[in-house]
């Protein structure tokens, strides 16, 4: 239609209507617009105000359990408090639309899922699905946080069959991503005609080499991200603007 036509360069417009395996690739910036703080955003950034190195690594969290587990039931309430925005609803609308679209986030929040697409492969663990740290049994959620109370500091539940420390489900640095989610992605990355790259800055890895596969591979790249981004290869695309903004263009 006319709003897309002028919006989406006819180029993007002749790979999109021919692309039969679509990969979306999302990052932080996908949540942004669900008022998610993204890591590397300059002032808002959760990076811009925790240092990773006292939260997002094993040796932080045996350091201090309460601290680390706070932090993230903190970011697990923040999160169900709030709603999938237009760019998650417009990707679970494209799957319907497409012949075929595989899912990839970095992202541990559920807002892919309330948005209504079926199955996402989450290459960096999820909030909602705790492990105990030793025999890795799953544990459903606690309560979530009141966050109106303030700064509550708790303990991590314990196992009940070992008694280890329960951790967050999510993958700290210098963690193996799960497998089985990142070979998909691979996959998926290798054999796709089309990638879009929502939302994220691209310098964390392996998770970073996705979208670099797929244009390595002959797919067409298209990143959607309101900074201007440093790219790679021919194949690869910036559309510069907010996810919520241009994505529902796509679906209109
Ligand atoms: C919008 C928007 C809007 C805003 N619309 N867009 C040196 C060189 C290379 C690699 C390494 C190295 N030293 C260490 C490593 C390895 C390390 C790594 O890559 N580090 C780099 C930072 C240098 N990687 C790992 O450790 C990984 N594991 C691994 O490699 O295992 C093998 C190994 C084992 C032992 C030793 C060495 C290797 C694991 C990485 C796990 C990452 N975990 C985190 C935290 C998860 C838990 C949690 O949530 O706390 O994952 S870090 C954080 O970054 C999080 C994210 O998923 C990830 C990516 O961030 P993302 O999504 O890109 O967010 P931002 O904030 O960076 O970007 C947001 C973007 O959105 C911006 O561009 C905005 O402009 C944009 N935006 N509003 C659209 N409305």
């Amino acid at each position: 239609n006319t709003v897309s036509e002028i919006l989406w360069p006819p180029k993007f417009l002749e790979a999109m209507r021919s692309a039969q395996h679509w990969v979306v690739f999302t990052g932080a910036g996908v949540s942004a617009e669900s008022g998610i703080p993204t890591f590397r955003d300059a002032l808002t950034g959760l990076w811009s105000n925790f240092d990773p190195e006292d939260l997002a690594t094993t040796e932080a969290f045996l350091r201090d359990p309460d601290l680390v587990w706070g932090w993230y039931e903190w970011r697990r309430a923040k999160v169900l408090k709030v709603a999938p925005n237009p760019a998650h609803q417009a990707i679970a609308e494209l799957a319907r639309h497409v012949p075929r679209l595989t899912l990839i986030t970095q992202n541990v929040d559920d807002l892919h899922e309330r948005a209504g697409s079926p199955s996402v492969l989450h290459l960096h663990g999820s909030l909602h699905h705790p492990r105990c740290m030793r025999c890795a049994k799953a544990l459903d959620p606690p309560q979530p946080l009141d966050t109106s109370q303030g700064e509550q500091l708790l303990a991590p539940p314990v196992c009940v069959d070992c008694g280890g420390l329960i951790r967050p489900g999510v993958v700290w640095f210098g963690e193996m991503l799960p497998e089985q989610a990142l070979t998909q992605a691979f996959e998926a990355a290798a054999q796709c005609d089309l990638l879009l790259s929502v939302g994220t800055s691209g310098v964390v890895y392996p998770a970073a080499q996705i979208p670099q596969l797929a244009a390595r591979s002959g797919a067409w790249v298209i990143h959607i991200n309101p900074q201007n981004l440093a790219l790679g290869s021919e194949r690869e695309f910036q559309l510069t603007g907010a996810a919520g903004a241009l994505l529902p263009l796509l679906v209109q």
